[in-house]
């Protein structure tokens, strides 16, 4: 209970700096571990891949030290560890200051944005005062211009033990001030290592990059896209119930095999997140670069601890010390959110050019970057107005706004209240009230030319107006665009399921309207004979046969008896007193005794039957019709 009562402060350090210039003793002499394992790198001497070691500074600071490859053939693995840390430890031997490493890792350090860093200058024990100072000298002014918060460097010997406690105590106060990264956020943990354990299952290592993950999860794994359980987890190399951000992780995995993961896979949760193939990014080129880069130059791009090729496309040249909109084209997946900072090495010779932040991990195909509206400086509510601006009625779905925006869930519903009335949360799409607005009035031509085109119609079928609504938009979205349309006052009308302008009346020009008499009166002397609406097309050419006959119906002076027969009323009111007159004399009459009575071959005689029939007026018994009044009166015989 006492131990729970104190918050313990957790973060990673990792060491950046030239081959041989004393990392790893240094790590070695701070928290008693070789993280020098590989037989190679004890014949050789050197590290060649990542080593991890817990250092507890004191009872509330726990840190975890990622060392790294000095080599610079192994600066691949540098970035994968590099990646991810809070604090950096720039090691420069004192009797050889500072060498070509010793710039490529200040330079990547920097790329990645790590805020803070304490200069160590190691081997004291090799110079003297004069020299010592002379070092200090080159390495202060070297990085008075550093966007890294340095503190003062500490001179250490891991042979006298020189300079130990002042690191200490210096990473004491870099640890104490450092911010917390948010554990309401969606969880990521870029993966550096994959083992398998006896019992374990499969073992993923990395340092949390944000949010946290429970025993008993599930996470993503990307870009393999499997889930897989988590069975157990490690925290700084303690058991514990929850990964949190800013500490050094380690997942065991159900349902996963070691085969299937490798370095540059992330595990995940939340949604929004896929694997990027295309990365709009903001890049910045070092000063020492030799060449520009421009669009097809291929780079190699390293994200979190992903490595992939890929091409620049869509930029001018940007030049050596200056800063450009890029697309990258990946030649393989990566799993990248908005913010996340990479550093780009050239194809050939395989060296640090420069490095950038992703604006958008998932530009939209055929989007131009530089019309796009996106930039690095822009605040959060500009981005999101710009991806849902170019989105129009598609908008973007909510739910992968934390990636794309790259702020926690929390921030991206304060940012899109920021963004105010610009915006529209639809069905759990945001949308551009302009994209909507501009729609509903679009809506206007179509339905004017609907009008146009079937002016005998009452409007046009809401289904219809739906289906007409541009570009692939959400239900919720043409929603609001139907409902913004015909708002009490909008441009547009919608009752019975009917859209029309206000004020629209099916009309009639003076030769349909002559027609329309032609048709009424046709059917007025063909009494009970009724025609059908081909035989009438057919009498009619060149008429809107079908258009008159419902207009006819709407008005009221004729009624459809089935789908290809319009009689005129009064001859339905006529032939219905017939058939009840001649029923209540009969009690019962078959067609054919009808067809006698009546005149009326059966042509004509069974539409009319089946019309009254449907009506209500008659129904079949047997091969007979009754009244179905007097039927009914009769209860249940
Ligand atoms: N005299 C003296 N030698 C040191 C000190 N620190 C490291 N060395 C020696 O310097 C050599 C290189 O040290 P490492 O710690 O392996 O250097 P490194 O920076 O980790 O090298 P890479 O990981 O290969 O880049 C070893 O022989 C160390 O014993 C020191 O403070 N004093
Ligand atoms: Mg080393």
């Amino acid at each position: 209970m006492g131990s729970d009562a104190r918050p313990v402060r957790r973060f990673v350090i990792g060491t950046a700096g030239h081959i041989d210039h004393g990392k790893t003793a240094l790590v070695k002499a701070l928290t008693g571990v070789d993280t020098d394992r590989w037989e190679e790198e004890k014949r050789r001497g050197i590290t060649i891949d990542l080593g991890f070691a817990p250092l507890p500074l004191s009872d509330e600071i726990q840190a975890s030290v990622v060392d790294v490859p000095g080599h610079e053939g192994f600066v691949r693995n540098m970035l994968a560890g590099a990646t991810g840390i809070d604090v950096a430890l720039l090691v420069i031997a004192a009797d050889e200051g500072i060498m070509p490493q010793t710039e490529e890792h200040l330079a990547i350090v920097e790329l990645l944005g790590i805020r803070r860093g304490i200069p160590v200058i190691t081997k004291h024990d090799l110079v003297d005062a004069d020299w010592l100072e002379l070092v200090e000298g080159e390495v202060a002014k070297r990085l008075a211009a550093s966007r890294i918060r340095w503190e003062p460097a500490v001179a250490t010997s891991v042979t006298t033990g020189a300079g130990l406690q002042a690191l200490r105590e210096a990473l004491g106060r870099v640890a104490a001030d450092l911010a917390e990264r948010p554990a309401d956020d969606l969880f990521r943990l870029p993966i550096d290592r994959v083992f398998a354990v006896a019992g374990a299952g499969t073992v993923v290592t990395g340092t949390t990059w944000s949010g946290t993950v429970a025993v008993g999860d599930a996470v993503r794994l990307l870009p393999l896209a499997r889930e897989a359980r988590v069975r157990s987890i490690e925290v700084h190399g303690q058991a514990a119930e929850r990964a949190v951000p800013g500490r050094r992780t380690a997942l065991a995995l159900v349902g996963v095999d070691k085969s299937e993961l490798a370095r540059g896979h992330v595990a995940v949760t939340g949604p929004g997140w896929e694997a990027a193939t295309v990365l709009d990014t903001a890049v910045e080129l070092l000063p020492s670069t030799r060449r520009p880069i421009a669009s097809r130059t291929r780079v190699r791009v390293h994200l979190g601890t992903a490595e992939v090729l890929a091409r620049v496309a869509q930029t001018p040249a940007i030049v050596p010390g200056e800063r450009g909109l890029a697309r990258l084209i990946l030649e393989s997946p990566l799993v990248a959110r908005a913010g996340d900072r990479f550093v780009i090495r050239s194809f050939s010779p395989v060296t640090t050019i420069g490095g950038g932040v992703v604006l958008d991990p998932f530009p939209p195909a055929r989007s131009r970057l530089r019309r796009r509206g996106i930039d690095a400086g822009q605040t959060a509510v500009a981005r999101l107005s710009a991806l849902v601006g170019e989105r129009r009625l598609e908008g973007i779905s909510i739910d992968t706004l934390p990636v794309r925006l790259g702020a926690p869930p929390r921030r991206v519903t304060a940012v899109i209240a920021e963004a105010g009335r610009d915006l529209l949360s639809l069905g759990g799409t945001v949308v551009q009230q302009h994209a909507v607005t501009t729609e509903a009035t679009r809506l206007v031509d179509v339905l004017r030319r609907h009008h146009e085109e079937h002016p005998l119609d009452p409007g046009m079928s809401l289904q219809a107006l739906r289906a007409a609504v541009g570009a692939p938009a959400p239900p919720a979205v043409v929603d609001a665009v139907l409902d913004l349309g015909a708002r009490s006052g909008g441009p547009f009308e919608i009752a019975a399921s009917v859209a029309r302008l206000p004020g629209w009346r099916p009309a009639l020009d003076s030769r349909a309207a002559d027609a329309r008499q032609k048709l009424a009166e046709r059917l007025a002397q063909a009494r009970w004979q009724i025609p059908t609406v081909g035989e009438l097309e057919r009498e009619f050419p060149g008429s809107p046969v079908r258009a008159l006959l419902s207009h006819l119906a709407r008005e009221g002076a004729a009624e459809p008896i089935d789908a290809e027969r319009y009689a005129a009323r009064g001859v339905l009111a006529e032939f219905r007193a017939a058939l009840e007159g001649a029923l209540g004399e009969l009690g019962s009459a078959t067609p054919a005794e009808l067809r006698d009575r009546f005149g009326l071959t059966r042509k004509y005689l069974i539409p009319l039957l089946e019309w009254a029939d449907r009506r209500g007026v008659t129904r079949r018994r047997g091969d007979a019709r009754v009244l179905a009044r007097l039927t009914a009166g009769k209860g249940g015989s």
